[in-house]
């Protein structure tokens, strides 16, 4: 992409309103644009960041064995009467009537439709189990949105439902949500703990949380400092084996939500200097319900001696437009974001350093197209303006790696790499750049590991 024909709104000025570092860099980067009370429009350069981050939850939950399709926004209360939900869930659903006057409703979330679904087509327990899953916008009516689109009142959420024969084989499902999040995290950047969590109006009384920490999150955590470093299962996993013992791992060690936290057990179970009490970004749950939805919406299936069997579900949430601020909380620095290249807006950009030179023009366009070649999504900052501010924009916008094209290196044959991260600059000749690119990229992209 050329940025003299994107659409890269950049601000100057930091924006006023927004209290945390994640929702000034989404602004000033030109990611998003507030359209209402916690609304948000993803302008181009944040969109290319929620796909990315779209498609590693997509390819994790694929091959975790979870199965892809779409349903609705909106959602007819009738459904919700079944479940009883239609009452309970108050003031934070938003509710509405067609011309019919038929009561309506802005899905906060998919139980009792897919339940709905399942009830129609599985009669057989030859059929599970079954996990569906899908991404779609959700409405909350939050009463205090904030944070920008780490609490909105709309958002994208991937939410994955599965259905059992028992409660074993529903802790198996649990269990392979449970390890593609961790996956699902790890390819993102981040480091997702698990915590023993409150089930809330999902209900249930099983459920984990995933915590990315950090000073600005809303939820306060504890847990042992030891489930900071410990492995993510590889890509090799077998999601059709038993996963218990990976789970146990986890789970063996303290970590709790401040719902869940019990003090006595936690300095019983941690030693001293291992306990960490923090402050985390919740971007993802995970709940086992048993028959909670399956019970009052008859979802059975035929069971093995042909009798009816009320099957066990559970359900998996992840906040795709908390995800990004929340690798913005986790990785930034006083100039702006450092993307992790897996979810990068672009791996590399190729900055011009003196646009309108004949030499830099063509070297510059040169390199990029042999960036775009070797299969690296690259920006070419191509602008009529300055180098400071080509800079100044590449370091806000976070792109992992920049290709700087200047007057007196091209005189020697060479351009200059600076990785965003550290700091570090290389000087390297013309021709070596682009291979020395790809090396740093490919194997940063996250997608085998
Ligand atoms: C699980 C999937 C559920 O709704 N039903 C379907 C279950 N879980 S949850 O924990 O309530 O939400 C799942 C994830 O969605 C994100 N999220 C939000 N993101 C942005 N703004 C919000 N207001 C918001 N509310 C929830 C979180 O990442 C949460 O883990």
């Amino acid at each position: 992409m050329r940025l003299s024909r994107y659409f890269l709104p950049v601000l100057k000025e930091t924006p006023k309103e927004a209290e945390i570092v994640s929702h000034r860099l989404m602004l000033r980067a030109g990611m998003i644009s507030q359209q209402g009370a916690g609304m948000y429009a993803w302008l181009p350069l944040g969109y290319k960041v929620l796909r990315k981050v779209q498609d590693i939850i997509e390819q994790e939950q694929n091959r975790s064995g979870a199965i892809e399709l779409l349903m609705p926004t909106l959602q007819s209360a009738d459904l919700w009467r079944e479940s009883g939900r239609y009452e309970d869930y108050g003031k934070e659903m938003l509710r509405m009537q067609d011309r019919h006057e038929r009561d309506m409703l802005y899905g906060p979330t998919n139980e009792e439709m897919i339940t709905s679904i399942f009830r129609s087509y599985v009669q057989s327990y030859k059929d599970l189990p079954l996990n569906l899953y899908h991404i779609q916008w959700k409405f909350r009516d939050e009463i205090r949105p904030r944070f920008g689109t780490m609490r909105s009142r709309e958002f994208l959420m991937k939410d994955a439902y599965s259905f059992d024969l028992s409660k074993d084989d529903a802790v198996r499902a649990y269990n392979r949500m449970f390890v593609a999040y961790l996956r699902t995290f790890h390819r993102m950047g981040m480091t997702a703990i698990p915590m023993r969590a409150e089930t809330g109006p999902i209900g249930g009384d099983l459920s984990h949380e995933f915590i990315v920490l950090a000073e600005t999150g809303e939820s306060a955590v504890f847990c042992h400092a030891d489930m900071l470093g410990k492995t993510i299962p590889g890509p090799d996993t077998d999601f059709l084996g038993d996963l218990t013992p990976i789970v146990s791992d986890w789970t063996s060690l303290y970590a709790a939500t401040e719902d869940m936290h019990d003090d006595t057990e936690f300095t019983a179970k941690v030693p001293e200097d291992k306990r960490i009490a923090a402050r985390g970004i919740e971007v993802g749950q995970v709940f086992y319900f048993g028959t909670k939805y399956s019970g009052p919406m008859g979802a059975q299936v035929q069971g093995p001696d042909g009798k009816p069997v009320t099957v066990h579900m559970g359900s998996y949430g992840i906040g795709l437009t908390r995800i990004v601020p929340a690798i913005i909380e986790a990785s930034h620095d006083e100039n702006g974001v450092i993307w992790p290249v897996s979810v990068a807006p672009f791996e590399a950009v190729v900055i011009n350093a003196k646009s309108g030179d004949a030499e830099c023009d063509a070297a510059s366009t040169k390199l990029y197209d042999q960036l775009r070649a070797a299969g690296i999504d690259a920006l070419y900052d191509d602008r009529q303006t300055g180098a400071g501010g080509k800079f100044a924009t590449a370091d806000l916008i976070g792109i992992p790696y920049q290709l700087i094209a200047g007057p007196r290196g091209l005189a020697a044959g060479e351009v200059e790499i600076k990785h965003r991260k550290t700091g570090e600059r290389e000087t390297i000749s013309i021709d070596q750049a682009v291979t020395r690119l790809k090396t740093l990229i490919e194997p940063a992209r996250r997608d085998t590991v």
